[in-house]
Parts: C-alpha cells; sequence; structure tokens
C-alpha cells in the first residue's frame, strides 16, 4: 500500500458529471438574465461554493442586484441543477469509477468524499453510492469553501487519517490549492490535469492503479 492510507475524492467531476449538470443549470439563468456565459466562465465555478459561483457569473452583469435577489437567484439554479440530478441512476457511475473505487477498497484504502456540493447525499444515492463511502465530508459540514482546505481535512478527520497519508483526487484547480495548502498529496484530472501544484496528473481516473 506504500506511505498512503487514504483517498480523498472530489465529487462533481471526478465521480461523477455533475459538472455538466451545473452548467445547463447556471446557463439557464445567465441567459434569463441577459449575462454572458459559456465553459471559460463554467470552469471558474469548479469546486466553488453556489453563491461564490453566483458572484463569479454576475461579473459579466450590467446591472448590480440585492442580497436577496442573488438568494433567490442562487435558488433557481439550484432548482433547476436538482431537476436535472433526478435524471441520474447508477448507470451515471461509469464502470472505470466503479472498478477503480473497488479495487483501491480491496487493496485497503480507506475511501472519502470531500465535496463542496451541498447536494452530495443526493447525488451519491441517485448514482447507488448511498452507503459506499468510508466518510463524507461536504457542503453542509463547511463554513469555508474550496480553495480553503477544511472540506478535505474534515473528509481526513472522519476516517481517523492524517492529510499526509491521504491523496486528494481533483478536477478543479480551486481543489487542488485546497489540497497542497492541506498538506495532502493531490492527483489531478480533467481541467485541472496540468496543475503545475498537484503530486501526479491523471489521464482517467483509473490512473489511480497505477498512482497508487
Ligand atoms: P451545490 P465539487 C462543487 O462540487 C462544484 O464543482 C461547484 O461547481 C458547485 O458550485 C459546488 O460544488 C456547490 O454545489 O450548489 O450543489 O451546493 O467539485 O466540490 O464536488
Ligand atoms: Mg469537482
Amino acid at each position: 500500500m506504500g506511505a498512503y492510507k487514504g483517498i480523498v475524492f472530489d465529487l462533481d467531476g471526478v465521480i461523477c458529471s455533475t459538472d455538466h449538470y451545473h452548467y445547463l443549470a447556471w446557463k439557464k439563468l445567465a441567459d434569463r438574465l441577459g449575462i454572458p456565459f459559456d465553459e471559460q466562465v463554467n470552469n471558474r465555478l469548479r469546486g466553488v461554493s453556489r453563491m461564490a459561483s453566483l458572484e463569479i457569473i454576475l461579473e459579466k452583469s450590467e446591472k448590480a442586484y440585492t442580497d436577496e435577489e442573488k438568494e433567490a437567484f442562487a435558488q433557481e439554479k439550484n432548482d433547476t441543477y436538482r431537476e436535472l440530478l433526478k435524471e441520474m441512476s447508477p448507470k451515471d457511475l461509469t464502470d472505470e469509477v466503479r472498478d477503480t473505487l473497488n479495487e483501491l477498497r480491496a487493496r485497503g484504502y480507506l475511501l472519502a468524499i470531500g465535496s463542496s456540493s451541498k447536494n452530495t447525499p443526493f447525488i451519491l444515492e441517485r448514482i447507488g453510492l448511498g452507503d459506499y463511502f468510508d466518510a463524507v465530508s461536504d457542503g453542509n459540514n463547511i463554513t469555508h469553501s474550496k480553495p480553503d482546505p477544511e472540506v478535505f481535512l474534515k473528509g481526513a478527520e472522519r476516517i481517523g487519517l492524517d492529510p499526509s497519508v491521504c491523496v486528494v483526487v481533483e478536477d478543479a484547480h480551486a481543489g487542488v490549492e485546497g489540497a497542497v495548502r492541506g498538506g495532502f498529496a493531490c492527483a489531478a484530472m480533467g481541467d485541472a490535469k496540468d496543475d503545475p501544484r498537484a503530486t501526479w496528473h491523471m489521464d482517467s481516473f483509473s490512473d489511480l492503479k497505477k498512482i497508487l
């Protein structure tokens, strides 16, 4: 097993492709408000909390909004997003992710989730992983979103391990930064694959079997 004993996985963009649903839901809101929104802006939202994401989108708005209006926009986006999540099923967990998780578990690693999303329990249930992980740390138990390391530190704590023996798996630059600040090794993939702060740069999720 080497130096590492636990793995803390980001959810959105790592375990499943809910990142696309975030995009669609934000796009619907931005279009309604007449605010330009594209994949480039969307990539800046990865790993960032819902309200912080809204603030990034509103940077391109010509109009200023009150806090009450912003709360309503965040709620509207989440309602759209939840409608999309309802369509998810265990079929949205790829064979690659399922097989890799099972192999890592069989090798003795403790497995945790470290996600900024408050929808984490619902998503895990939809994809058939409701009871799978040894611990879940998510947007419901943190006060600071990524790039703060809090969500990963709580994840490691919940599996009883020090960050120095845990690997964080991330697809967001904000998440890579949080992992490094928290004292974790970091395997980066997707949008954050080439982040120079990451320990490993993965082409796909199953590369974990080679790294660990
Ligand atoms: P919610 P992760 C993050 O999940 C998403 O990447 C980010 O786009 C989203 O704004 C954030 O969760 C909050 O999500 O609105 O569902 O609470 O990548 O940390 O798993
Ligand atoms: Mg992510």
